[in-house]
C-alpha cells in the first residue's frame, strides 16, 4: 500500500517512518530459523565478518532487498534506481546490555547522496523494553552534529560513535516493531538504542538503500546490489546473486566486500576493533 500523506509527511520533516508491515509470521520464522541455523554452526552467534554484507550468505535476504514490500516504500522515498549498499544483522541477546549510542551513519559510511536510507526489519520483538531504535526528529535536515569515537564493549557500533551535543534524548522517537515489521529512517536522522531487558533475542537486520547515482567517496573499492531499475554509473560493483545460504560460490565476494566496508567505516579511527 502506497504510503499516506501523513506519512510522507513524517519522512520529510521528522526523517522517519515506522511500522511498515512487511513479512507475514510464517515468514519471518523461516528468516530466524535460517539465521539461526548458521549462528548454531559458530557456536551461537555470527562471526563478525558475516554482520556485513549478509544479503551475500544468506538466500532469503538476496531475496528480501528485492521484494517488492520492502521496495515499493523505498522507490516512493528516494526514486525508481535503487542500490542496497549493505546490509547487517542487529542482535542483542535477551537480557543484554548491549546498546546502541546516538549517531548519525553519514559521517562514517563514505556515501555522497543525502538520501541514503536504512530499512530495519524485525524478526523478533523490537520493543521498547528489548532496546528497540528510537530517533531524534528533524537531525536529517541540519548541520552534521559532532561525534566521537568511544569505543565501548556493549557499543554495538563499529567505533563506539556517538554525537557529543545536540541531541535530548526526552524529545527521542521510539519505534517499537513486531517481528515481521520495518522502520525507515534517512541515514541522517540520528538514532540509537538502548540494552535488551526481555527474555527473547532482539533480532533485527538492516538494509541500506541509495539512489543509483551515489558515490562511495572514501573507498577505492565498494559494491553494491542493483535492486531495482538501472545504474548507468556502475560506481559500485554489483555483488552475485546467491543460490543458497552459504553459497560457496560467493562466500570469497562477501569476504572481500565484508572487508572494504570495513576499512570504509573505519577510515580515520585512532585503531579498529573489528575481528573480520
Ligand atoms: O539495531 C540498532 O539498535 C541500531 C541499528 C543502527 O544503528 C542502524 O541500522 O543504522
Amino acid at each position: 500500500m502506497p504510503f499516506s500523506k501523513a506519512q510522507l509527511d513524517q519522512y520529510e520533516n521528522d526523517g522517519y517512518v515506522s511500522p511498515i508491515d512487511v513479512l507475514k509470521p510464517a515468514e519471518i520464522a523461516a528468516c530466524r530459523a535460517s539465521l539461526e541455523a548458521i549462528e548454531a554452526q559458530n557456536g551461537g552467534q555470527l562471526l563478525p565478518a558475516q554482520r556485513p554484507k549478509s544479503h551475500l550468505l544468506f538466500k532469503w535476504l538476496d531475496d528480501l532487498i528485492r521484494d517488492p514490500r520492502v521496495l515499493d516504500p523505498i522507490e516512493e522515498l528516494i526514486g525508481p534506481n535503487i542500490l542496497c549498499w549493505n546490509t547487517i544483522f542487529w542482535i542483542k541477546d535477551a537480557h543484554s546490555e548491549t546498546f546502541v549510542s546516538w549517531h548519525q551513519d553519514n559521517t562514517y559510511w563514505g556515501l555522497s547522496s543525502d538520501k541514503v536510507l536504512t530499512a530495519w526489519l524485525a524478526l523478533s520483538p523490537a520493543r521498547v523494553e528489548n532496546g528497540c531504535m528510537r530517533v531524534m526528529p528533524g537531525t536529517h535536515k541540519g548541520n552534521t552534529l559532532h561525534h566521537e569515537d568511544r569505543f565501548h564493549d556493549d557499543n554495538m557500533l563499529t567505533r563506539g560513535q556517538e554525537i557529543t551535543a545536540g541531541v535530548d534524548d526526552s524529545r527521542a522517537a521510539y519505534m517499537p516493531l513486531e517481528p515481521g515489521q520495518m522502520s525507515i529512517h534517512n541515514y541522517r536522522t540520528a538514532h540509537a538504542s538502548g540494552p535488551n531487558l526481555g527474555s527473547d533475542r532482539r533480532i533485527g537486520v538492516s538494509m541500506h538503500f541509495m539512489p543509483a547515482d551515489t558515490q562511495q567517496v572514501v573507498g577505492d573499492w565498494d559494491s553494491a546490489a542493483l535492486v531495482r531499475g538501472v545504474d548507468p554509473n556502475r560506481s559500485f560493483e554489483h555483488t552475485p546473486r546467491v543460490s543458497c545460504d552459504l553459497d560457496p560460490a560467493v562466500l570469497e565476494f562477501q569476504a572481500k566486500a565484508a572487508q572494504a566496508i570495513n576499512a570504509i567505516v573505519y577510515s580515520g579511527a585512532a585503531v579498529n576493533t573489528a575481528k573480520l
